[in-house]
């Protein structure tokens, strides 16, 4: 059968410097038995995308893996190698009606659609700050999240960085009693600004780069805080430590993207081992609850490169997704974080920035 799983994942490993395993590169594997197209295949594997390109390549070289115009497939002896490890293609067992989401949007019809009108001249995703924005029904979804916990009526909610318009989401419910965001983007600042004015929304506007600690106003002063940070170490905890400086004390809560396409298990396992050092309990993860509208700089982003094959995802044709996870305070937040400088985008795994 040629080379076994974990010393594919070692050279992976060395070459990347991003933790692999064995495990991995079975993941790669169940995706290529399900799928041959790159981005689909990217999707499925739910590993970094810097890794699935390095374990294809390494693939390729073993005589399992080939690709030719855009498609990527097993060979036959990759296809013999799966049958004896006991691989198949994993079942599409998710709910046709929540999408996996476990999400009734009903209630929210309304909002639904006036989101939609609103967001419609959104502006684009801006590689400088790494932006890529969910869909509006992502949006949507997050902010029934919120209010189904109990995070949203009634209640204080900071958006820490917002090209996802969460802040507008949320104020258009008229649930909550205080909304305020933050963002470095003038771009985003103005466009809520512009919403919040033409729709009587009640939006506390910041600019703020998130390097520097929260203005003092807003520490200790809310309910909920909401982000979907970069996802580099350094990046992700600045948001959640922000976010988290940011809340009361026990029993608020914060909302968080986390991917795997630019975070291995190993990143996840950090990122959780701070929060909860930091004072918080994981609450809720739901894998692949957010899916994002493809960035305007695919063909400019570090992974573009590396990519076995080269095709230009469709706008809609939704391949990056990432976690929702729910954390809840049950001691007072312990972040020490002063301020950074530099860029906050970068590390072994960044693949879009
Ligand atoms: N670089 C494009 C994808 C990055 C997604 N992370 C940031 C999410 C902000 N909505």
């Amino acid at each position: 059968m040629g080379m076994d799983l974990a010393t594919l994942a070692a050279r992976v490993a060395t070459e990347t410097r991003i933790p692999v395993t064995g495990r991995d590169i079975e993941r790669i594997l169940v995706a290529l038995l399900s799928a041959e197209d790159v981005w689909r295949i990217a999707e499925l594997a739910r590993i970094p995308l810097l890794a699935l390109c390095a374990g294809l390549r390494a693939l390729a070289d073993a005589g399992w893996v080939s690709w030719e115009s855009w498609l990527v497939r097993l060979t036959d002896a990759g296809a013999q190698a799966c049958t004896q490890l006991g691989l198949s293609p994993a079942p599409a067992l998710d709910c046709p009606r929540c999408g996996g989401r476990g999400i009734e949007l009903g209630l929210l019809n309304q909002l639904s659609a006036a989101f939609h009108e609103l967001a419609a001249d959104r502006p684009d995703a801006a590689q400088e700050f790494d932006q890529g924005h969910v869909t509006e029904e992502t949006t949507i979804s997050r902010v029934a999240e919120m209010w189904r916990h109990g995070d949203l009526a009634g209640k204080d909610l900071l958006v820490v960085g917002d090209d996802d318009l969460v802040s507008v989401a949320a104020a258009l419910t008229r649930l909550p009693r205080r909304v305020a965001v933050l963002d470095v983007d003038p771009r985003i600042t103005s466009f809520i600004g512009k919403v919040a004015k033409r729709e009587s929304l009640r939006i506390e506007i910041l600019s703020h780069d998130l390097r520097a600690p929260l203005p003092r106003s807003l520490a200790r002063a809310f309910d909920t805080f909401a982000c979907d940070p970069t996802e580099s170490l350094e990046g992700f905890l600045l948001f959640a430590g922000r976010g988290l400086a940011s809340l009361r004390g026990p029993g608020s809560a914060g909302y968080l993207g986390l991917t795997h396409a630019e975070a291995s298990l190993a990143k996840w396992r950090a990122i959780q081992e701070r929060l909860v050092a930091w004072g918080a309990a994981i609450t809720d993860l739901r894998d692949a609850f957010h899916a994002y509208v493809n960035w305007p700089y695919v063909e400019t982003m570090r992974g573009w490169e590396h990519l076995p094959v080269r095709r230009v995802p469709g706008r809609l044709e939704p391949w990056y997704r990432s976690a929702l996870l729910r954390i809840e305070l049950v001691t007072e937040a312990t972040v020490d974080l002063g301020p950074v400088e530099g860029n906050i985008f970068l590390d072994d795994e960044a693949a879009t920035t």
